[in-house]
């Protein structure tokens, strides 16, 4: 395996887009271990920076910007955008243009490792009776799901024609505890998440590399065999909340959509307009 100790700052400067958010603040920490100066930015506020940190307010949408927020940095974790379906305007905006500009920008100054924060979103029409590996084809279940199958897609061409690696991170549930049923099956725990991002910057050559972010949980929809090169073991399982709900996982039984299909209730929504 292609992995040097995490003590060697093999890098010396990461971005992380989305540091505001729910696994931003996570990963936040982590960071200081793996790069001699971290840049952190977001749409929303951040906490002051520390010794080794650069903190920066960015629309991804703003090409300028996100030029110069790239300049300088030797691998980014995207993690920023909109995390849930939302108007179509405004998925554009952050997803698809924020994404664009933020592979043009890694293009310009020669970065040569993305991690993306993709997401099982981008399967989520698949039902909960499969097991997926990374070459099963992508099933958007909403148009949050489309922009994901976009960043995707948008890595692999700039992998293809300029050699930017990429992994394609299909994140399932990452949060403190799973909220519901479904989640039992597509929980990452928090430490899990760390562990995946840390093997996707330090795995030498990943190429452009598809895999699902998930727990060792008992019910399993995704099958990481092809990516095993990344080397992520996941050390957590969604056991330790047996008993947090009546009904243990969805079922391919069951009439509602959102019990037969991985995605879950998102499969249930619809294209929205926003409001102006
Ligand atoms: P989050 O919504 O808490 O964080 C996303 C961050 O992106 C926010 O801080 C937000 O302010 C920022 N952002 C939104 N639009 C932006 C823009 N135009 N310019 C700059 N920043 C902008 O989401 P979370 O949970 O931290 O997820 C991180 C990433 O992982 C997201 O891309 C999400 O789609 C993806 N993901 C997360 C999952 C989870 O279970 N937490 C599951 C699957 C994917
Ligand atoms: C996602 O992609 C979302 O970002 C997150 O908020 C959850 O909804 C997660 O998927 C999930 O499927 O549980």
């Amino acid at each position: 395996m292609n992995q040097p100790n995490a003590a060697d700052k093999p890098f010396k400067r990461l971005l992380l887009t989305g540091a505001a958010g729910n696994l931003g603040r996570q990963l936040r920490g982590a960071l200081a271990q793996w790069a001699d100066v971290v840049r952190l930015s977001d749409i929303a506020p951040l906490d002051d920076a520390a010794s080794h940190e650069e903190v920066s307010a960015v629309d991804l949408a703003d090409r300028d910007k996100v030029m110069q927020l790239v300049e300088g940095v030797d691998a980014i974790v995207h993690l920023g955008g909109i995390s849930i379906d939302a108007p179509f305007d405004d998925l554009i905006e952050a997803n698809i243009r924020g994404t664009y500009n933020l592979y043009e920008a890694a293009r310009r100054y020669g970065v040569k490792r993305i991690v993306f924060a993709s997401s099982n979103h981008a399967i989520g029409f698949h039902p909960v009776t499969e097991v997926l590996d990374a070459d099963s084809p992508m099933r958007p279940d909403s148009l949050y799901g489309v922009t994901k199958c976009f960043g995707e897609s948008l890595s692999r061409y700039y992998f293809d024609r300029f050699g930017i690696e990429t992994v394609c991170l299909r994140i399932g549930s990452s949060f403190e505890e799973p909220k519901n049923p479904r989640m039992l099956v597509t929980y990452l725990s928090y430490r899990d998440f760390i562990e995946l991002v840390r093997c996707s910057l330090f795995t030498n050559r990943v190429g452009h590399a598809v895999v699902y972010g998930a727990s060792d949980n008992p019910v399993k929809w995704w099958d990481n065999a092809k990516a095993g090169f990344i080397g992520f073991n996941p050390q957590d399982s969604s056991t330790q909340f047996n008993g947090l709900f009546p009904v243990t996982a969805p079922s391919a039984e069951r009439d509602d959509p959102a019990q037969r299909f991985q995605g879950g209730a998102f499969v249930l929504g619809e294209p929205m307009e926003r409001k102006r």
